[in-house]
């Protein structure tokens, strides 16, 4: 029988063929890091995650996150490695439609492309500034629902990460507040291989990074060797041990180890070894090079090991939550239902109506009081603003929301600091944690936040932005702060329903829709975007207009001429009380118009065609939009 460093070894060159074999066969991929990094990836997954295979979704498991995304056959070789429900064919058809084994890891809601991916990754700098959002959604879990003896959740967040990830500026939004909150559950591992697309690093990358971390408030430790599993061990445990600070264990690696030709250069990156390059690196881990996915025997019996542990683990667990259920029966079912992303029953009952008034209030005045009155019902609906929340009105105002510190982890209210770009990342974080994240700035900041918005879209994650200061209503601030093409950028990106509401009964409506927006957009889950003004736009009478939870379908006949319009004005947010007035001059030139208030284009595309074309009927051509944002 092997023994255990034998099979140690045996288990990592498993995971450098798969990955060399996957690569070649795709013809297409990224082969180095995965044979550089099969050491961590392996020991990682052996022996110090927790996770049930049979069970990817266990709440009280760690994550990991692969945030060098393009070494995604890592993370799909490591998976099948332990006992994860991820065929050897699927491998085999790594990077191909439809594959459970895509070129990046995608992470969609559910888990339906493959379970155990904790998050899509790809764009560098994503994975690491989301696992920030995981390590601070299991602190804020931690602190609301553990009682003494019965720590139900205390995971760890691991991730591996590479010299691109590090060297994009949302890393250092994220590790900075990593650090600042002292998320000690939070462990980075930085692959130090000195290579990238274009060479060495050297071209562009000389700075300290332990010291940059240190000097962020994280735990450093240094690994000389990826392939020293002792080393490694050692660092591993020594990151768990710290309980004030998040970690960075920076490892140096070889890309491509073992590859004669093209180990530690760039070439081994971006395409396959090639079919020799193969053949050689299969001879010097002393396999046949004649073979192809290959799992030897020995390595078979260790998966079988790791569904029992597994399988152990879990339940384990489940024992110390039914004696947490029995004990405290509220806090349980309330896990649960964040568990799997339901609200609770009632939780829009006290979401206020407004009356009419012509002088109204702005509409980010009424999203924060019809906030407020959700979150009231729903503890985990919590978030903050890159710094902006006075002007953003998202602060959470309840006598316990409290302001989530550094070791005062049992609050509401998140300060993102002036950080967009990782706020976003930190909320997709929050999300996939079954957390539901609001997260706010200026529309015209939206842009820095972009790239994380996208990947709570692709995720199908129900982040909710709350962008306000939406139009040349926003004052004197100037070109700079002045949204132009915002709206038109948000809407065209796909799975982000964007709304902007006309007045302060649209905007509770739009709320609503935010929070369960799946029950409005035919079962399609995804974040939502309000666009809200700063300036006072008029309640509208609702006895003369028609009811707002018109909201709910994009786009509602607010007002109407008698009998089929001759015009039809449709417009958004503070324009539609423009519109309103249009109305009554036309009515009194003697002109039949009609009044569209469509405060979301994507709700509106999802309704039947019939409804459709019942608002905006084909028959009716003299149409005109206005929108000022
Ligand atoms: C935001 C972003 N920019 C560019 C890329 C394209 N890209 C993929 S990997 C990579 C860099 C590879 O270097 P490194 O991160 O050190 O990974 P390694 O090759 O060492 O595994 C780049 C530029 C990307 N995936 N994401
Ligand atoms: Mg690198």
């Amino acid at each position: 029988m092997a023994s255990e460093t034998d099979l140690d070894q045996l288990c990592i060159d498993t995971i450098r063929t798969l990955s060399m074999d996957a690569v070649q066969k795709a013809n297409s991929g990224h082969p180095g890091t995965p044979m550089a990094l099969a050491p961590v990836a392996h020991l990682l997954f052996d022996r110090f995650l927790r996770f049930n295979p049979a069970n990817p979704g266990w709440l009280g498991r760690d994550r990991f996150v692969l945030s060098c995304g393009h070494a995604s056959m890592l993370l799909y070789a490591a998976l099948h490695l332990n006992g994860y429900e991820l065929p050897l064919a699927e491998i085999e058809r790594f990077r191909q439609l439809g594959s459970q084994c895509p070129g990046h890891p995608e992470h969609v809601s559910g888990g339906r492309v493959m379970p155990g991916v904790e998050t899509t990754t790809g764009p560098l700098g994503q994975g690491v500034a989301t696992s920030v959002g995981m390590a601070i959604a299991e602190r804020w879990l931690a602190a609301r629902y553990n009682r003494p003896g019965l720590p139900i959740i205390d995971y760890n967040v691991f991730v591996l990460c590479s010299d691109g990830d590090l060297m994009e500026g949302v890393s250092s939004e994220a590790a900075s507040i990593a650090g600042h909150l002292g998320l000690s559950n939070l462990i980075w591992i930085y692959d130090d291989n000195r290579i990238t697309i274009e060479g060495k690093t050297s071209l562009a990358f000389s700075e300290d990074v332990a010291a940059r971390f240190r000097g962020q408030e994280w735990h450093v430790e240094r690994v000389e060797d990826a392939n020293d599993l002792a080393a490694l061990d050692r660092a591993l445990r020594s990151a768990l041990a710290e309980e004030a600070r998040p970690s960075l264990i920076v490892v140096r690696s070889h890309i491509a180890y073992g590859a004669p030709k093209k180990q530690d250069t760039a070439a081994a990156h971006g395409e396959p070894l090639g079919e020799d390059e193969v053949r050689a690196a299969k001879l010097h881990y002393g396999w046949d090079p004649d073979k192809h996915f290959v799992v030897p025997d020995p390595v078979k019996q260790r998966i079988a090991r790791a569904r029992e542990r597994g399988a152990e683990r879990e339940s384990a667990w489940n024992e110390r939550f039914a004696a947490y259920r029995a004990a405290h029966g509220e806090l349980a079912a309330e896990l649960r239902l964040i568990d799997d992303g339901r609200l609770p029953e009632g939780w829009d009952r006290d979401v206020p109506a407004f009356p009419a008034d012509a002088k109204g209030l702005a509409t980010r005045e009424s999203s924060g009081k019809v906030l407020n009155a959700i979150a009231a019902h729903v503890p985990w609906l919590i978030g903050g603003a890159a710094d902006l929340a006075p002007s953003t009105k998202t602060r959470l105002t309840a006598a316990d929301a409290g302001d989530f510190e550094s070791g005062s982890y049992r609050a509401s209210n998140f300060h993102f600091g002036i950080r967009e770009h990782a706020m976003a990342a930190i909320s997709n974080g929050l999300a996939v944690s079954g957390l539901r994240p609001f997260a706010s700035t200026f529309l015209i900041f939206s842009d820095y936040a972009r790239p994380g918005i996208r990947l709570s879209a692709l995720m199908e994650q129900p982040v909710i932005y709350v962008f306000t200061h939406d139009s040349i209503g926003l004052g004197e601030d100037g070109p700079t702060h002045q949204p132009i093409e915002h709206l038109a950028a948000l809407r065209a990106m796909p799975h982000l329903v964007v709304i902007r509401p006309a007045d302060a009964n649209e905007t509770a409506e739009a709320w609503k829709v935010a929070l369960d927006v799946a029950a409005h957009s035919g079962g399609q889950r995804g974040p939502v975007a309000l666009v809200l003004t700063r300036q006072a736009v008029p309640t509208l009478d609702r006895k003369r207009c028609a009811s707002a939870t018109g909201l709910t379908r994009g786009a509602y006949v607010l007002l109407d001429g008698d009998g089929p319009p001759e015009v039809i004005l449709m417009a958004t947010g503070s324009e539609v009380q423009l519109c309103v007035a249009a109305h009554d001059e036309l009515k009194a030139a003697g002109i039949r118009a009609r009044i569209v208030s469509m405060p979301s284009w994507e709700l509106f595309e999802r309704q039947p065609r019939e409804y459709r074309e019942a608002v905006l009927p084909p028959s009716c051509g003299a149409r005109v939009g206005v929108e000022m944002a």
